[in-house]
């Protein structure tokens, strides 16, 4: 009795041992496939050839397994080979890690990011006026910091609210940060206004709300600017490195990704800040890693701390938004840090900054 049953077992394993090889045998068949689809920029997943694959399947089976039993598994069977073949198109990334596993480093005017130092990038949210722009750019100089932001075109959630004071903002914008020595970070929302904006502007920011334009992340893959691309607010982490790659692979390897929130349930900040996705996005792709402590939290309160998390946590930079008078601002009132708070906030700041790369806080 045991010895039949010990002979099952054997020609179980047997079976067992010549499934493995014909499902592996199928696998590297639908990774060749991959690639012939990959070259011809044909869908990967194709469901009438995967109906007419089922059809063959039961119509042969003998049993004793019920058909609906057998679609199932071979259902599995071509899942797997999918997530394959989706595998290695993201082992093919041109932001990826596995492409390319030293750190992007780039350079303006000067200053590197991504080199291992922390980064800061400050302003105001929206171009106002020229002593307002000014006003920052004085604080932020005598910092020692170099990049300047501010809003020209504002993308509002209200058409009524403050659209920003597009070419003019600019203009202002490249007046302040030539006179303080300054490299200026700002936002295009229209493909069109790129050529006419890499005049002004040393950077260009792709907001939250044009995450997935992917025209507009063409035109700046195209221009010869790095740029500062953030999150879109459901944007999950591989769509946000998709959009990245959008700009990569017209040839723009320089650029910054921005962890600015996630949209949630959670009602007691404006955003939900994401701080894994700095720490993935910094594994996952070799760009810099910066996080905007402003639109994420919406909480002046909560600047401070969240953006001691993001330089615990590994990012390259932090960005936050200062006004020399929040109180009358056009936009994001609530958050913006005025001059002294900001004073105060960069030096609590660079001491824990400090600290970590003094390695007196172990973060790690
Ligand atoms: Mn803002």
């Amino acid at each position: 009795m045991s010895n039949k049953m010990d002979q099952f077992r054997d020609q179980l394993d047997s079976v067992n041992l010549d499934l493995l090889e014909l499902i592996n045998r199928r696998a590297a068949l639908v990774q060749q496939i991959g690639q012939v689809k990959e070259k011809q920029s044909m869908k990967r997943f194709d469901p009438v050839r995967e109906r007419t694959m089922l059809d063959k399947i039961t119509s042969n089976n003998d049993g004793p397994f019920q058909n609906a039993t057998i679609e199932h598994i071979f259902k599995e069977i071509f899942k797997a080979g999918l997530e394959l073949q989706e595998d290695d198109h993201r082992k093919a990334l041109l932001v990826s890690r596995k492409k390319k596993p030293e750190d992007t480093v780039i350079e303006i005017k000067g200053t590197k990011i991504g080199d291992g130092n922390t980064n800061y990038v400050f302003g105001p949210c929206a171009v106002e006026s020229y002593e307002q722009v000014a006003a920052v750019a004085e604080s932020v100089k005598s910092k020692g910091l170099k990049l300047l932001r501010g809003g020209a075109f504002k993308p509002r959630t209200s058409p009524y609210d403050f659209q920003g004071l597009g070419v003019e903002g600019l203009q202002i914008l490249k007046r302040a940060a030539d006179e303080y020595d300054l490299a200026v970070i700002s936002e295009i929302v229209n493909p069109a206004h790129i050529e006419q904006a890499v005049d002004y502007i040393d950077v260009i920011q792709i907001g939250a709300r044009n995450m997935q334009n992917f025209e507009l992340l063409k035109a700046a893959g195209d221009a010869n600017k790095p740029v500062l691309l953030k999150r879109g607010l459901s944007a999950t982490i591989a769509e946000f490195i998709n959009a990245a790659e959008y700009i990569m692979s017209r040839g723009n390897g320089n650029i910054i990704l921005c962890e600015r929130g996630i949209r949630t349930y959670e009602k007691a900040t404006r955003n939900t800040l994401d701080i894994s996705a700095v720490p993935i996005l910094k594994q996952e792709t070799h760009l810099p890693v910066m996080v905007d402590v402003t639109h994420s939290t919406g909480r002046r309160d909560l600047l401070l701390p969240t953006a001691k998390a993001a330089l615990a946590v590994g990012a390259d930079g932090v960005m936050a938004e200062v006004h020399p008078d929040p109180a009358v601002a056009l936009s994001d009132s609530a958050q913006q840090m005025d001059i002294p708070t900001f004073d105060a906030f960069y030096e609590e700041l660079t001491s824990l900054d400090n600290r970590i790369k003094d390695k007196k806080v172990i973060v790690e």
